[in-house]
Parts: C-alpha cells; structure tokens; sequence
C-alpha cells in the first residue's frame, strides 16, 4: 500500500504532530522482526506493545481466524452464544490459578479493568456489603484509559485533563518505586514489604466497610517496569483478606508469560480475587480483553430469578468468534512450545544481558523480571521523559523496537526471543544510550 496523507487519523498516545513530520511506519512483522517502510529490519524489543508473547505472524492463529471469519462472522454476545467462546473460558481457567475458573470477555484491558470494577461493586452488594463501593488503586498504576481504569491510574499525565470527570470514592496507595534504597535489584527489590501496610491507612480513613476492591499490577509496566517488593504482595493479600475487600490483579501485561509463569499471581503465589488480562491473550492478533473472577463471586450473582438477567454489563464484540479463535490457537502456541518454561529459563540470561548496562551514562537504576526490564536514565533538567523519548527514537534509527516509560526504557520482547537477540538487543541499547546526550 502506498502512504496515505497522515492527517485524518488522529493517533493514540502520540506526539502526532512529531509523528506526521517524521512517521515510523510498520510495513509487515514476522518472528521477532518489523520491517519497515524504507525496507530496514527493526528487532522487536517490547512484542509490540507489551502483547506479541509467541512473536509475530503466527500461522496458526492466521488460519484459525481466518477459518472463524468464514464460518461465523459475527455472533450475537447477548441471550445468544457460539462454542468457541466458552472453550476460551474453559481453556483460561485450565492454565489460571486454582479457584478462579469463570470468564467474561471484553476487547481490551481497559474494558476489562472497568468490568472488574463493576463485578467488584455488585458482588459486594449481592452479599450484603452494599455500602463497600470505594475503589482503591496505587500511585504510578496504570489500568487503562475508561473512566474507571484513569480513576484508578497512578500516572499524572493520564489524569490531570479529566479531573473533574473521575469517579468518586477512589484513592491511592503509595508505590512502591524507592531508588534509594532498590536501584539496580536484580529481580523482586528487598525493600518495601511494609509500603501494603498503607491499605491499612485508607481502611482507617474510610472504614473496611466502605471499601470494594483494590486493584494493582503485580509488576507496574507503563510507568517502568516496577517489581513487586518481596513480601509486598502477600501482604496486601493478607490485608485484603483480613478485611473483606477485593484483591484484583490488573496482569494486561504480567499475564501469559512475561513473568514465567501464565499469570503473575501463580509466579509470586499470591492468589487474588479477581484478574484482568488482554494482549497476549490474542497474541496480540485480534483485540480482545478478559476478566477471571473465583467461581465464588460468579456464583454469587447467580441466585435471582433463573430468567432475569443478572449482571446489566457486556459489550457488542464481547467473546467475538474471531478473538475466541486467536485466543484458542494462541494458548495452544504457548503451551505446545512451552513459552512460559521459556521465559523463565531465559530469565537469568536476561538479568545478566540487562544489568549490563547499570554502568552506562545517565543510567541511574535497572530492574528486570521474567522477560522483562526497564533501565530508568537521570532526567534531563526540566525536561522529565525526554532522554527516554530520546533513546526511543535513537533506537528505532537503530533498528531496535523499544518503549519509552517515564525517564527510561521499557524492554519485553516476544518469549521465542533468542540469546543472540538478546545480546544484540541490549549491545544496540548499550550503543543508543552512550550516543544519547
Ligand atoms: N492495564 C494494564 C496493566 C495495562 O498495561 C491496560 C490495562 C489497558 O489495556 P488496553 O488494551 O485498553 O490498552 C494496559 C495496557 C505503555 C502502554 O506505555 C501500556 C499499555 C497501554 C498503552 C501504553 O507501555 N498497557
Ligand atoms: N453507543 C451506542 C449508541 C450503542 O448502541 C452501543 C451499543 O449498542 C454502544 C455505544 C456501545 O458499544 P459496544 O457494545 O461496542 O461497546
């Protein structure tokens, strides 16, 4: 296809008019590769946006798309339904934690964030807590950009234009990023464990009995790549527990793999309530989002009349044949060749290759975990998230994908990543940030 004008679509989170006067443009993508329009080969260092986990072009999903496309193009998600949706569900919670075993579909993260809420609330009213609708999330999260998942992020610059338009009763827990005491940990950071206790705090302020849910990412990705510190996660858990509230797990990003384990609860034994995903769920391929809720809280809707609705909540292309159909064949990718194994046993190599770069210029912390990793730079004054933007653009020039988050660089290739291209990934980095004034 030859370059349309550039001017019509306006572009999500972009400097558009940066974008237009110098466009990066994608032509065609295979294994770990982008080619690009000027016909140059771009390694993949993030799986595309956080979600090619089995590496691009998958033939499988191509073919079962394209079968599911000519048999069922569409089917109605609404008192009607079609097999493959509930093979989908079935086949989640067969790689999920034990107990948590019903599924309900949406396109994306940022819809399955909003749904969780929603199943937070009404579970807890269904059981006799109808006061418990306050919301609690974590500074520096990011859950998407729906009304909800932007109430309940951590990052300023996603929430600072909408103020007004936010959901009520939301509040934040302190994160957990502490440089000076955590720079340059390899894996979990020691420290913090005790940063759980501030959901104490808001249970103070407000009162348990006021609180639905708290909902945080096991390891935050977009505001770069924050391991949970050791002993973090089971405290919350146990606070949560404690008090009656939720537990949810935002794992868009942690889930199927990027830790070495199909979701990040299993990874760091920790067992929510409720977990939302999207991405990898599809390969990427076809949008589609999902939340996984303990049989318990489904069941808790299911005691009214058998023919009344009872959850007034879903979307036009919830559970669509076509995303069911790369998500079927991108669960069999990943578990037939093993990728999560993969990921965990690439692991330490991984660690080592990105911990190499600890001594490079302006690099003041880099963190890692399964498959992924952020090298955080020293801001340039007044100019927070430039040299981070900066390497982006560097390395894209360089022939290597990366994502810039905050003042640093966000790394998670596919899991079919090999070590050569690990090493040529990280030695290209190393490069980039040494030519970055
Ligand atoms: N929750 C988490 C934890 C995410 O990482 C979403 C929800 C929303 O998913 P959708 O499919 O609605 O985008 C995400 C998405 C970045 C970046 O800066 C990351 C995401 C989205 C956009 C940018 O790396 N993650
Ligand atoms: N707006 C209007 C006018 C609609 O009729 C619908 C769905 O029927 C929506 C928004 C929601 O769209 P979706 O179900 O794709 O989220």
């Amino acid at each position: 296809m030859s370059t349309p004008s550039l001017d019509a679509h306006w572009m999500p989170f972009t400097a558009n008019r940066q974008f237009k006067a110098a466009p990066r443009l994608t032509t065609r993508a295979e294994g770990m590769h982008y080619w690009t329009e000027d016909g140059r080969r771009i390694l993949d260092g993030v799986a595309g946006l956080w979600c090619v986990n089995a590496g691009h072009g998958r033939r499988e999903i191509t073919e079962a798309v394209t079968r599911s496309l000519q048999t069922l193009d569409f089917a109605p998600p609404f008192q009607m339904g079609h097999a493959q949706s509930f093979a989908l569900a079935e086949r989640i919670a067969s790689i999920a934690p034990a107990g948590l075993n019903r599924v309900f579909f949406t396109n994306s993260g940022s819809e399955a964030v909003d749904t969780a809420l929603k199943i937070a609330v009404q579970y807890q009213r269904l059981r006799g807590e109808a006061t418990r609708t306050r919301l609690l999330a974590r500074e520096r999260g990011y859950h998407g950009v729906n009304l909800g998942g932007t109430s309940l992020g951590g990052m300023v610059g996603n929430r600072k234009s909408f103020s007004g338009a936010m959901l009520p009763g939301v509040d934040h827990l302190r994160h957990t990023h502490d440089p000076a005491r955590n720079a340059f940990s390899r894996g979990l950071p020691e420290h913090g464990a005790e940063l759980a206790d501030d959901l104490e705090r808001l249970v103070a302020l407000h009162d348990a009995s006021n609180i639905a849910a708290v909902i945080v990412e096991p390891i935050s990705g977009s505001t770069g790549v924050l391991p949970p510190p050791k002993g973090y996660l089971q405290r919350l858990r146990e606070i949560c527990t404690r008090h009656g509230i939720l537990l949810i797990f935002d794992e868009v990003i942690t889930g199927f793999g990027r830790t070495g384990s199909a979701f990040a609860a299993q990874e760091f034994g920790v067992v929510p309530d409720i977990i939302t995903m999207a991405k990898g769920l599809t390969n990427g391929a076809v949008p589609m989002g999902a939340v996984l809720v303990k049989q318990e809280i489904h069941d808790a809707f299911m005691t009214g009349p058998a023919s009344a609705i009872e959850f007034f909540h879903g979307y036009t292309y919830s559970g669509h044949p076509t995303a069911c159909a790369a998500g079927l064949a991108a669960i069999d990718i990943y578990t037939r060749e093993g990728l999560f194994e993969r990921a965990k046993a690439l692991a330490p190599y991984w660690e080592d290759a990105v911990h190499s770069l600890a001594d490079l210029p302006h690099v003041i912390d880099v963190r890692n975990y399964g498959l992924v990793a952020a090298i955080e730079y020293e801001p340039i004054a007044g100019k927070p998230g430039a040299r981070g933007f900066d390497v982006f653009l560097r390395a894209w020039e360089a022939g290597i994908l990366v994502r810039g988050a905050a003042d640093g660089t966000a790394l998670s290739p596919p899991l079919i990543i090999e070590r050569a291209q690990i090493d040529e990934l990280v030695g290209t980095l190393a490069k980039v940030i040494r030519a970055t004034a």
